[in-house]
């Protein structure tokens, strides 16, 4: 079965949305890094590698369906936030887009009866749940420190214990 033009069209869209995500918690680990808070600048840089993953396995899922790859620009991400809680804000309501998007996704393969599309994005939506609950878990704790700089620091040596878990 052929991929219809819609969903690769969808894929081609996802994989910019991927690279776009990684880009933007780059953007984010350089922001972290100025503060000084190194622990959330490693979880940013996992975050975009995690991105980065994503972004290939919508790339090779469109290799195996023999779909054509058009890889367009990817845009400027914001370079600053105001304080940490902001910038978790921005994380939170980023992975939420993302979810609606590959939710999206699995809705049009349901229509077209694209099965292994369907049976694909399953992967994902269950990511984005795990992608959701983590940046809330850290933008709820984030909420409760307001601007207090012990416990602001203790929860920077736990995220810089993040590990890279493809
Ligand atoms: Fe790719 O999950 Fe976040 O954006």
């Amino acid at each position: 079965m052929a991929l219809s033009e819609k969903i690769e069209k969808m894929f081609n869209e996802q994989i910019n949305k991927e690279f776009y995500s990684a880009y933007l918690y780059l953007a984010m680990a350089s922001y972290f890094e100025e503060q000084n808070l190194p622990g959330f600048a490693n979880w940013m840089r996992i975050q975009f590698q995690e991105e980065e993953a994503h972004a290939f396995k919508f790339f090779d899922y469109l290799v195996e369906r023999s779909g054509h790859i058009e890889l367009e620009k990817i845009e400027k991400p914001k370079i600053t936030w105001k304080n940490p809680l902001d910038a978790f804000n921005d994380v939170y309501a980023h992975e939420q887009f993302i979810s609606k998007s590959i939710n999206e996704i699995f809705k049009v393969a349901r229509e077209e009866n694209d099965y292994p599309t369907e049976t694909f994005i399953h992967w994902f939506i269950m990511e984005q749940v795990e992608e959701e609950k983590n940046a809330k878990e850290i933008l709820d704790r984030l909420s409760m420190i307001k601007d207090n700089i012990q416990p602001l620091f203790m929860l920077d040596s736990e995220l810089a214990k993040r590990v890279f878990t493809p």
